[in-house]
């Protein structure tokens, strides 16, 4: 964790300038007040500098000032990008302060991945054309679908949502499933046509799609009733009149947080009634143990009062409130009190799960559990057995492995660990959710080896149920056929074929276990054309075998380093995975095999030398590239009888059973190998 630091100082709103901090153009009417700022800091303000800055401010916010409202859209489709916008022209910060892209995406992964994983909260003080004084409290979501679950526990916090729509790509399944959960818990909608800078955008199109979409969903006319706003984030502009769309590097913004202000309701609730909040996500910090993130629903919640925590099954305990933050900004300010309506992060409470509702002691009732969606992916993660193990990790041992696990519990809500002999079966919401643990392990110092992934199934009386996802998938219409024909293998069934211009729209149902290694099989089939995204629909009837991968591995003979001559050599049997000079042990995957069956190969064979001169003796050898595979393209790519194996520095594949003497036993005696 950063440093608990905190910066305050105080800055005239009319001052700031720069690019990344535009002010709108009515700046100089606004009133010359003093207002406290932070720097562009993610972290938890536990000091007192913090407490001492939360006294200068400024009088508390009266609750029509409050909003919250929550960013959702299908993935990439640009909410953290306009968050980034709301930030930058919220005149909050100083220019410098914000520095980057997606600021709020702070996790490395995040950045490199270029996608949102947890859900965050900032706030902003914003201060309208008249004066008026907003703290409005802003979520983003994450839009990929394995983290669909933070979605829905989030959205309990907002009072309205903006559904952020790219006008190109119009409505998409992830589009469907968060507005679906919105309209659920009766938040209306902003719609947001986003990426208006974009040539090829289609606003009316994409319009005509969220209303069919809102009257597929059962929305009332209050909610069809929607705002609109068109924005480009990557341009910083926003305007609620499609045909204006402003020139290059003018407009700004703030037509957006006009619409925040007008539409999204304020909350209206009891500010005299026995204390009631909920929480809905968890954090983590070494310092001060789990934090409680929500939102209170009735009363008032006080700093060092007691109260008392009840569980989503009911059990109820009284414990003490031992700090109380707001979130302010990017950071969080230390308070006294949180107001009815308001966000809140609570420390000192040690059993608070998501779900729990903080309540009045003597007035102790739950607001409605939430739900928490269940795992359907599980794995198998062990220690690292191989020759290489501890060679550059510094956390290698079982009990390592457990305490890591164990902590990520603490916050990582969709993650259930079941603890066998020395094998932890860890189950998830898809394959990236649990690769953005092992990505996060791996980075930290961890050595691991982890088993393919397997569907987690339901028995229903004498039915079998397995997750069953929804597929969609976007390809040239000429790429129909390969697409078909890989998917039908999978045991999909087609919902519906949409053709337009040169493109087909193809929707499926499709078993989860039928999606692992399905990405790479489809990109490959259609030159990198197709786009593709799934999410999980339902427990369904097992729909039969999958089959299994069509290649056999080339596995090394021998522990050493490879050799340009033996890839050469190898060149005709398949696509090599290591590159000459790479040091690789005896039972590691060093190639993919053209034929379906596994060989052993000597990959680390030098060229004999002989005393006779040769006209092609020094020949130059050119060697194809070898294939790279990601961490989650490694799992997708494993069966049963491989593990992949992960360090600070690399990701291997190995067999289970290192020697060949080993394997060949094993699999004439597959039933003692299962033990
Ligand atoms: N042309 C254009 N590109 C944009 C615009 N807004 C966002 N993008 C790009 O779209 C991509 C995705 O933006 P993000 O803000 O990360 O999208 P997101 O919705 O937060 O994505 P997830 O959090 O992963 O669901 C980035 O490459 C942005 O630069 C826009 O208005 N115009
Ligand atoms: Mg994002």
């Amino acid at each position: 964790m950063e440093s608990p630091r905190v910066f305050p100082y105080t800055k005239r709103v009319g001052d700031v300038d720069g690019t990344d901090a535009r002010l709108p153009a009515y700046a100089d009417e606004l009133p010359k007040k003093h207002v406290t700022m932070r720097p562009a800091h993610h972290g938890f303000h536990g000091s007192a500098v913090a407490r001492r800055a939360c006294g200068r401010h400024g009088e508390p916010m009266k609750r029509q000032n409050i909003r919250n409202v929550a960013i959702i859209a299908h993935v990439d489709h640009g909410k953290t990008t306009l968050v980034d916008q709301l930030l930058r022209q919220s005149g909050q910060f100083r220019q410098g302060e914000l520095t980057g892209e997606c600021i709020l995406d702070s996790n490395p992964i995040e950045r490199e991945r270029g996608i949102t994983i947890l859900a965050k909260n900032c706030a902003i003080n914003y201060i309208n054309r008249r004066g008026d004084r907003y703290h409005i409290n802003i979520v983003d979501t994450p839009g990929h679908a394995d983290f669909s679950g933070e979605v829905e526990r989030v959205l309990m916090l907002a009072d309205g949502v903006l559904l952020i729509v790219d006008a190109f790509e119009g409505v998409m399944p992830q589009t469907r499933y968060v507005l679906a959960k919105a309209l659920d818990l009766g938040l209306k909608p902003i719609v947001v046509f986003n990426k208006m800078d974009r040539t090829d955008s289609r606003p009316s199109k994409a319009l005509d799609e969220v209303f069919d979409l809102l009257i597929d969903l059962g929305a009332d006319d209050h909610a069809l009733d929607f705002p609109t706003v068109y924005t480009s984030a990557r341009d910083g502009w926003a305007t609620t009149d499609e045909n204006s769309v402003p020139a290059a590097g003018e407009g700004d913004i703030h037509a957006l947080f006009d619409a925040i202000i007008q539409h999204v309701p304020v909350p209206e609730l009891d500010a005299e009634a026995p204390l009631q909040a909920l929480v809905t996500t968890l954090d983590y910090s070494d310092y001060v143990g789990r934090i409680g993130i929500g939102r209170v629903f009735a009363g008032t919640l006080r700093a060092g009062e007691e109260v008392a925590v009840i569980d989503r099954h009911g059990a109820r305990s009284t414990q003490r409130i031992a700090q109380l933050f707001r979130f302010d900004g990017l950071g969080r300010t230390e308070v006294d009190h949180i107001d009815v309506g308001d966000l809140c992060a609570v420390v000192g409470l040690e059993k608070v799960d998501i779900g729990d509702t903080l309540a009045d002691p003597a007035h102790p009732v739950a607001l409605p559990p939430i739900t928490v969606d269940e795992p359907t992916l599980h794995m198998t993660f062990r220690i690292n057995d191989g020759p290489f193990a501890g060679q550059d990790g510094k956390f290698v041992t079982s009990r390592q492995l457990r305490e890591r696990l164990q902590r990520e519990l603490q916050s990582n809500v969709a993650l259930e660990v079941e603890e066998r002999a020395d094998e932890f079966i860890v189950s998830g919401r898809g394959l990236l959710h649990l690769g953005i643990l092992l990505e996060n392990m791996r980075r930290e110092g961890y050595e691991l080896t982890v088993g393919k992934p397997e569907v987690i199934y339901h028995q229903e009386g004498r039915t079998r149920l397995e997750p069953i996802e929804s597929l969609i998938v976007d390809v040239p219409t000429e790429m129909v056929g390969p697409v078909m024909q890989l998917v039908g293998d999978r045991r999909a069934e087609v919902i519906k074929v949409h053709a337009s211009d040169t493109r087909t729209h193809l929707s499926f149902t499709v078993p989860a276990r039928g999606l692992i290694g399905l990405r790479g099989r489809l990109l490959t089939a259609t030159q990198g054309e197709a786009i593709i995204h799934h999410r999980f629909q339902e427990f369904g009837p097992y729909r039969g075998d999958i089959p299994r991968r069509p290649n056999g591995t080339m596995v090394a003979m021998a522990t050493g380093r490879a050799t340009a001559y033996a890839i050469d050599q190898l060149a005709t049997r398949g696509v090599m995975f290591v590159t000459p000079g790479e040091q690789v042990y005896e039972g590691q995957v060093v190639g993919e095999h053209c034929k379906p069956t596994d060989i052993v190969v000597n990959i680390a064979r030098q060229k004999k030398l002989t005393n006779i001169r040769s006209s092609t003796k020094d020949a130059t050898v050119t060697l194809k590239g070898a294939r790279r595979l990601s961490l989650e393209a490694a799992l997708e790519y494993i069966e049963d009888d491989e593990l992949v194996e992960l360090t600070p520095q690399s990701i291997r594949m190995r067999k289970r059973w290192l020697t060949e003497v080993d394997r060949k036993r094993l699999a004439r005696k597959p039933a003692r190998a299962a033990t």
